[in-house]
């Protein structure tokens, strides 16, 4: 049987969709221009988090904060505080929202209605539609980041999706060692999210940094046989940077969360390649549930 994370992967285009028919209905529980906004998430709820945040504030909307749900600063003030949890069963988000102050209107969005999280939670955002079978997240976190992104006012981008997950991969999956994901901006979260889905699905050797940080060290490992792969621009100069090291670049003019599904097309081949099952990851379970 195909690997669940196969049609998880697929089905994106027409989540992100419905995703953004259901920004305006949930107007009233989304950040408002001007507010003072901080997200909160673990493992690839975070990134997205990021990845939104970036946007945002460079939407002019106004301070749009990110933290790992256990660094979270509860002694600071926000008109609102978005939570991001597929399960809604993660004990740091449970811990958080019995933190956060009460004057503080918080909006969980989720996969599972019911789920421990939208009960605390005094707004919640439910895309049962995005949930998986797999332990690994896809559609779930790019379905949640379509929708605030269709909020800030930018459609899915439906066309470069389809091309990615038709395109040929530009890497062999069995081959290739190791790959450093870069991205400016919101990309930066995305390509957090696709190293993480190489260590989850493939437990294969993947990193990730803001594009402009990949010169300040982490170009020490590149070399034959090793990948660079930006999602969405490159910043001046760093093609011909990346050449000189012998390792290969990927880039493509498509949209970065886009080309985010041929990253997770990737990981789930590598996974393949290995003999592993990629839905599910050495070590890990749906939600991280602490005693
Ligand atoms: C968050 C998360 C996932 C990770 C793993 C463990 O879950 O950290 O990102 O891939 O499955 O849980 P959630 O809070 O979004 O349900």
């Amino acid at each position: 049987m195909a690997p669940y994370v196969i049609d998880e992967i697929t089905t994106q285009p027409d989540c992100w969709q419905l995703a953004a028919q259901l920004a305006a209905r949930h107007e009233l529980v989304l950040p408002r221009r001007g507010q003072r906004i901080a997200l909160a998430g673990c493992g690839t709820s975070w990134f997205v988090a990021q990845a939104y945040a970036a946007l945002r504030e460079t939407a002019g909307h106004g301070v749009t904060d990110t933290f790992a749900a256990s660094e979270f600063p509860t002694d600071r003030t926000y008109d609102r505080t978005l939570l991001i949890t597929r399960s809604g069963t993660t004990t740091e988000i449970l811990d958080l929202l019995r933190l956060i102050p009460g004057s503080t209107a918080t909006t969980v969005i989720t996969t599972v209605p019911n789920s421990p999280a939208a009960a605390l939670a005094r707004d919640t955002i439910v895309l049962s539609f995005a949930d998986e079978r797999s332990v690994v997240q896809t559609r779930s976190a790019t379905t949640a980041l379509s929708l605030l992104r269709a909020h800030l006012g930018a459609p899915p981008p439906l066309h470069d999706a389809a091309d990615a997950l038709r395109t040929e991969l530009p890497l062999d999956p069995a081959t290739t060692e190791q790959v450093t994901f870069l991205g400016l901006g919101w990309a930066a979260g995305l390509a957090q999210e696709a190293a993480l889905k190489c260590r989850e699905a493939a437990n294969f050797w993947a990193e990730a940094y803001p594009a402009m940080e990949y010169r300040h060290g982490p170009i020490s490992i590149a070399q034959p046989g090793r990948a660079v792969w930006a999602l969405g621009p490159m910043p001046d100069g760093l093609a011909d940077d990346i050449a000189r090291t012998g390792a290969k670049l990927v880039a493509s003019e498509r949209d970065a969360l886009a080309e985010l599904i041929v990253a997770q097309r990737f990981a789930v081949a590598v996974a393949e390649a290995r003999g592993l099952d990629p839905d599910q990851p050495r070590n890990l379970t749906r939600s991280v549930v602490l005693p």
